[in-house]
């Protein structure tokens, strides 16, 4: 509670809610729809100027969502769904941001946020079972239920290289890209980090820089993600068939109305192997994962598909060398998340574009010029970090989060992020973490996974409302066997064989274990489902 002390609220600034909800990206956004349903009185905190999340903050050349267009859009709004037109399979950040914005304003949500407000800290007071927020004005808020929406992917890191605050061009991290446009044409760009993100951007501006450094350290499998526009004829039949699109979503693996492929790759022949893989190539995008059922269960299996990538890439990039340094090595496809481009492997054929190795010439330091590795210094005017994130829990552990007899969240999760679903942790009443750690989140579609969520979180409060419940809490054991339950599916597939995002260890001191819930969103949603259909089991109420 240190934070909270050395904050003190501003007098007269105590303001009471039925609901605070943090973050108004999607997830947010949705909840206040909600939770307004019910007649609640409820804030927003928002730390951007406008509602987006995610989209609001990467604004970086070539961001792009790796779902498509017409599955990654709300499903609660049949109105909405017939009004809004997409242009692209798969949308470009500043139409989901459109999108966004235009549903703040159609269910004129804005009203109850309040944007440029970071929250830093939050306690529960057992007293009066309020949630105490404080935020970054130094101002308090009261509430009975805390609902963080803060995302899983928003806690951006900078690698802590010496010398970063002598370089004399400009340097952005990805995920807090400048809200004017940076113009890099001509100029001398260098990128760290070759994830989904590194990907993207250096293929949208390898074309009009003077000269791109990529800078990798660990070299991704990236398929090709077959993008195009979306004619009026595919828009015109998906409108007419959203209940059904959104009803196999639902309660499909991954939340996408693709039907992946029930047989094994390690049953099927290599010539009818070689033919699925090519046409999954050829237009699955993120879904050529999917190409067989047992890529992410089977090492062998897995091979296959990664042995077929890793000769597209030699095939594409001229230079020996080169595709050699970005054939991917020693872990299984898919166990990072498989990055999608429009052309990425293709850059490297190019003049202006060269590819650093930082495993073998780490590097050493940022100087007032550019970037030092072990063997050699690279000029640069502009210096890019898609270096990633301190995943799902990071978000929230910036906040200082305090539960019961003032216990602290950070102290909670320094083994392990316990939870229960995901969606609620035992000594934090009436908090509740949208996409948590423990849920299937960043594994499947965000939105079905944020819809889902916010509509248990709300038939939840709902419940309470009628039975004149003041607090739930999940009990202790439940969140023992759910967290257990958590780690015996991740072990039965490949995902923890890597170090990743998804382990935590991107981030130095981080815990390491597999996060999310790995059974996929149907299982989960049916979960979900059967403990409210057995009276809320593993919550106590008071
Ligand atoms: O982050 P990442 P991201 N020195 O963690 C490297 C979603 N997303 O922002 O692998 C040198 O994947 C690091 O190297 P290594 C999607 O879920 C979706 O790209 O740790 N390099 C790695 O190459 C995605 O998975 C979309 O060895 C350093 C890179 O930085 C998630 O966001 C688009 C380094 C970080 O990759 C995160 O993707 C974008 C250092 N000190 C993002 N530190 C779409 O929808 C880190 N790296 C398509």
């Amino acid at each position: 509670t240190a934070l909270i002390e050395s904050r003190p609220a501003q007098s007269g600034s105590n303001t009471q809610y039925d609901a605070i909800v943090i973050g108004a990206g999607f997830a947010g956004m949705y909840m206040l729809y909600r939770l307004r349903q019910l007649g609640m009185r409820v804030c927003v905190y928002e730390r951007g100027d406008d509602v987006g999340g995610t989209w609001y903050w990467n604004r970086y050349p070539g961001c792009r969502c790796d779902i498509e267009s017409l599955s990654y859009s709300y499903s609660f709004s049949p109105e909405l769904e017939q009004e809004w037109n997409w242009t692209e399979r798969y949308a470009a950040q500043p139409e989901i941001l459109e999108y966004a914005k235009h549903v703040a304003d159609r269910f004129d949500l804005r009203r109850d946020i309040r944007f440029c407000m970071t929250v830093t800290a939050a306690m529960f007071d057992e007293t009066s079972n309020q949630w105490e927020v404080i935020s970054s004005d130094g101002t308090c808020a009261r509430a009975r239920f805390l609902i963080s929406a803060v995302g899983c992917l928003s806690a951006g890191i900078v690698p802590d290289f010496p010398g970063l605050n002598e370089f004399k061009g400009s340097w952005y991290h990805t995920g807090n890209w400048p809200h004017e446009p940076v113009d890099p044409t001509g100029k001398r760009v260098g990128v760290i980090g070759t994830g989904s993100t590194g990907i993207q951007f250096s293929s949208a501006i390898a074309q009009s820089v003077g000269h791109l450094t990529i800078f990798q350290r660990t070299p991704n499998y990236s398929v090709p993600s077959c993008n195009a526009p979306l004619n009026p004829e595919e828009l015109a039949e998906a409108k007419s068939n959203y209940r059904s699109i959104r009803a196999h979503c639902r309660y499909s693996k991954v939340g996408i109305p693709y039907v992946g492929n029930e047989k094994k790759a390690i049953e099927d022949t290599d010539r009818s192997r070689e033919r699925n893989f090519e046409a999954a190539w050829n237009g699955a995008g993120f879904c050529f994962v999917l190409s067989y059922s047992d890529l992410l269960l089977d090492i062998k299996s897995n091979r296959t598909a990664a042995e077929f990538v890793e000769r597209k890439i030699r095939e594409t990039v001229k230079d020996p060398e080169t595709a050699e340094l970005l054939v991917p090595r020693g872990y299984p496809l898919g166990t990072k998340r498989l990055c999608v481009d429009a052309g990425y492997y293709q850059i490297f054929n190019q003049d202006n574009v060269s590819l650093v190795d930082v495993r073998t010439s780490p590097i050493e330091s940022i100087t007032t010029t550019g970037v030092r590795t072990l063997n050699k210094d690279y000029d640069l005017d502009v210096l890019v970090f898609a270096t990633g994130y301190d995943a799902i829990t990071g978000p929230l552990l910036r906040m200082d989060i305090c539960g019961r007899n003032g216990r602290s969240l950070r102290r909670k999760w320094q083994g392990w992020p316990q939870s229960y679903l995901g969606l609620m942790m035992e000594g934090f009443p009436n908090l509740f973490t949208i996409t948590g750690p423990g849920s299937p989140c960043v594994l499947v579609n965000m939105i079905v996974s944020i819809e889902q969520h916010v509509e248990w979180i709300a038939d939840c409060i709902a419940s309470m409302e009628r039975d004149g419940k003041q607090t739930i809490e999940p009990d202790v054991e439940a969140e023992c066997s759910w967290t257990d339950m958590v780690d015996e599916i991740a072990n039965s597939t490949l995902y923890p064989l890597t170090d990743s995002w998804y382990t935590g260890k991107n981030v130095t001191g981080k815990s390491s274990r597999f996060t999310p819930y790995a059974g996929g969103m149907g299982p989960y949603r049916r979960y979900c489902e059967e403990i409210v259909e057995d009276g809320y089991r593993g919550f106590q109420f008071d």
